[in-house]
């Protein structure tokens, strides 16, 4: 019974989202059959999602890509590494770097390769026009954490655990598992807050999963979140909440810039009632501790920075900024906790050619990628590298993105699926499937709720003849660097002595690890936090906790002044815009995304276990609105906005507020010249088609995706 002996049970990280649970799997010769939450977790606690439970199916799936594509027909590694070379070369010698543009999608966040070998990838390629998922997600919070506490990498996450009062904003974690604050089980975390007595606030357009569990759930017109804060903060300083904690500069000027946002001249563009905006400010005064978590809603929007830094100055005002049960900086076992150099931060080191919009993170807006490779001249973007990302399905303007790429002289990507934007490569190449490869949160572990560290080893052998992720980015590297014939492993030992360079010399000889990530991970562990090695990761397949998150100010802060700067000046300079915006004109009627717990972005409908039911990709409608426009439930909605059209299934519901539509994205599997078979019979309609590349928030170039004028009507 040779079968039956292979049977066993092997644990790994989910790779899926930013909840990085821990999943036990059952293996069977080769194939993951099941996939459980795994009970022994020292976070997860044998939490599972839909999602993380199709993680064989996902592996299996006949339409990942086994072998590279050339033109669209499989060929052998040297062949499609050939075909990069001898198309990303002529661009690079003619053209110079900037002619290449780089794109990077959000499974990045969830390879040990995105951690590792993407950012020597930037490095090497050089290039000015870098993009990423960042500026349709979570840019705004990276920034105004960069002028507050000098690194824009250093992000509070709500002491879930602990506090006794949560303010939500633009956020659903009751089926997105939570962005921005790592945290599995966040469902029951929020349970467990009223479980102890205390309570949770949920702010959003839409009558969410989240919003139901909630104590109370106010609905918000779009985008007005950062009218709702000041006035919160107008009522700190006005009734005296205050609780400012040491280390923190520039509270006067924060007063003198929420003069003018009283509760009632906002309560209309909130839609809140000005009483209640009182309540809250002292409602977070008043709990012993409180959280204020917000997340897509608040960044995906025209005053995102502006709202992102909102969120931190309420947390900083009422005396929960690095205290437990208010938000916290995690310690990950990966990075050292030293405190660095106190240099700032900045913004705006380079612009891009056609908008001149600024440079932030060493990334440019992913909505103006199209104008640089439509737009002729010195330093137009003619080549396209993508790594795990599916641009034509997540950014704005989609049906003008998904032209220009038509329009590339060569474009390659890294990715496992061809879909609606690989479909444009000349070359794809396909990395191993998740069972093949090891993983450690690089991102989570650094936003994550609790301090813990796991390592999951690959959980099937590596086929030998197959490059890994990390070996195609070193590949891809030495092509860039004018080395297209150098040997990856040369690669890899480079970048293990450049790490070595941390690590005292007389250690270097105790790095282990069976490839260059685990060699890698080793180095950054032993010499991270807690001095922790590889090996005491592998002994420990259920994680090792490292305990509840600890005050860690003032020494991690970077800003010059080494203080938290509560008001920095590019803030202050938005507010006026903010103030100025408060007379404007609102829109009759205005879109807004939705997530559900069975998708991920756009990438996960090729799961049959995750498609099935009843149709997901429907235009929400309040009964008004419908009413007005003569729609009624399961019609065809015509709805059109400055980007462009596309008709969708109306969904008659009051979980919207009147004036408020809502449709999904990651959604539009019907495009020619892709291999999605089971996602291409549950399409639906692509949202981005309707969201505008013109409209960002200025200040992180974030494009704003929520809060979309549209007009609608019954379609033809
Ligand atoms: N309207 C609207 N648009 C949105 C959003 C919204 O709320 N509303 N949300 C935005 C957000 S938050 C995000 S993060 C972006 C996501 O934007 P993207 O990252 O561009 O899109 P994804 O759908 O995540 O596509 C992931 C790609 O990675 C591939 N992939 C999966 N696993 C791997 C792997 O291990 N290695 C490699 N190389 N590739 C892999 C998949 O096949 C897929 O092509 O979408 C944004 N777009
Ligand atoms: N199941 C599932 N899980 C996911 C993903 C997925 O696609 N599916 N994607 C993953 C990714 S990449 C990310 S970044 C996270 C995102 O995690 P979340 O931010 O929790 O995700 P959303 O469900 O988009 O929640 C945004 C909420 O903001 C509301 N909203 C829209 N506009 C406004 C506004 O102006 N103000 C306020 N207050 N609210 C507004 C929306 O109605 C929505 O409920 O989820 C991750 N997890
Ligand atoms: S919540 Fe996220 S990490 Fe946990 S099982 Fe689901 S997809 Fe995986
Ligand atoms: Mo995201």
């Amino acid at each position: 019974m040779p079968g039956r002996l292979t049977v066993r049970t092997a644990y790994r990280t989910c790779p899926l989202c930013e909840a990085a649970c821990g999943l036990a799997l059952t293996v069977d010769g080769d194939r993951v059959t099941a996939a459980r939450g795994d009970r022994e977790h020292v976070f997860s606690h044998g939490f599972v999602c839909p999602k993380g439970a199709t993680f064989g199916q996902l592996v299996d799936d006949p339409d990942r890509l086994r072998s590279p594509l050339v033109n669209g027909e499989e060929a052998s590694w040297e062949d499609a590494f050939a075909a990069v070379r001898a198309g990303l070369r002529p661009v690079l010698e003619t053209y110079g770097p900037d002619a290449v543009a780089l794109y990077l999608g959000n499974p990045n966040a969830h390879t040990m390769s995105g951690g590792l070998y993407v950012p020597p990838l930037i490095r090497t390629l050089g290039s000015r026009n870098v993009y990423s998922a960042s500026t349709v997600d979570q840019m705004p919070k990276h920034v105004s954490c960069g002028f507050m506490f000098g690194n824009p990498n250093l992000i509070p996450v709500p002491d879930l655990d602990r506090t006794d009062f949560l303010l939500v904003l633009g956020a659903n974690p009751w089926e997105s598992n939570g962005s921005l604050a790592t945290a599995a089980d966040f469902p029951g975390r929020l349970k467990a807050i009223q479980a102890r007595g205390g309570r949770f606030v949920v702010v959003d357009p839409r009558r969410t999963r989240t919003a139901e569990h909630a104590d109370e759930h106010l609905y918000i017109r779009p985008g007005a979140d950062a009218y709702l804060l000041f006035a919160i903060v107008h009522v700190l300083f006005g009734e005296d909440l205050l609780d400012v904690p040491e280390h923190v500069a520039g509270v006067p000027e924060v007063r003198d810039l929420a003069v003018a946002f009283t509760p009632d001249a906002v309560a209309d563009v909130c839609g809140i009632p000005a009483d209640r905006i009182r309540r809250l400010a002292r409602e977070l005064a008043a709990a012993p501790t409180a959280a204020v978590y917000g997340r897509i809603g608040t960044c995906t929007v025209e005053f995102g920075t502006l709202t992102s830094w909102l969120v931190d100055v309420i947390n900083t005002l009422t005396g929960n900024l690095d205290r437990p049960g208010g938000v916290m900086f995690p310690l990950a076992a990966h990075t050292s906790g030293r405190p660095g150099k106190k240099t700032g931060w900045t913004t705006g080191r380079w612009h891009s050619r056609v908008r001149g919009l600024p440079e932030v993170k060493g990334e440019l807006p992913v909505a103006t990628l199209a104008d640089e490779i439509e737009t002729p001249g010195d330093g137009q973007v003619r080549a396209l590298i993508t790594v795990a990302g599916n641009p034509v399905l997540s950014t704005p303007n989609s049906g003008r993105l998904d032209r220009a790429l038509g329009g590339l002289d060569f474009m390659v990507s890294v990715d496992p699926y061809l879909n609606e934007t690989t479909r444009h490569a000349d070359v794809v190449l396909s990395p191993a499937d998740a069972t093949r490869k090891g993983h450690y949160d690089f991102a989570f572990l650094t936003l994550s709720v609790r301090n813990f560290a796991a390592y999951s080893p690959p959980v099937l052998p590596r086929d030998p003849g197959t490059p890994d992720e990390c070996d195609i980015l070193a590949r891809l590297s030495l092509i860039l660097a004018g080395q297209p014939d150098g040997d990856p492993a040369l690669f890899h030992d480079h970048l293990l002595r450049q790490a070595l360079t941390r690590l005292p010399a007389d250690q270097h000889d105790k790095i282990t690890g069976d490839h260059p990530a685990e060699r890698l991970l080793d180095v950054a562990l032993r010499t991270g936090a807690y001095g922790l090695t590889l090996r005491q990761l592998l002994d420990n397949p259920h994680g090792v906790d490292l305990g509840p998150l600890q005050p860690r100010l003032p020494d991690l802060l970077r800003t010059a002044s080494g203080k938290v700067e509560l008001c920095p000046p590019e803030l202050a300079a938005e507010t006026s815009r903010l103030l100025a915006a408060l007379d404007r004109r609102r829109d009759d009627l205005v879109l807004i995304g939705r997530r559900h717990l069975r998708s991920n972005n756009s990438w996960m409908h090729n799961v049959p276990a995750l498609i099935k039911g009843r149709d997901r990709c429907t235009l929400q409608i309040h009964p008004d609105d419908a009413g007005r426009l003569d729609l009624a439930d399961g019609d065809a909605a015509q709805v059109t906005s400055r980007a462009g059209s596309l008709i969708a299934q109306v969904e008659v519901t009051a979980r919207v507020m009147p004036g408020v539509v809502s449709l999904p994205h990651g959604w539009g599997h019907d495009l020619p010249g892709t291999r999605l078979s089971v996602a291409a019979t549950r399409p639906g309609v692509n949202s981005n088609v309707l969201t505008d590349e013109l409209v960002i928030d200025p200040l992180s170039g974030n494009s704003v995706l929520n809060g979309i004028p549209v007009e609608i009507k019954p379609a033809p």
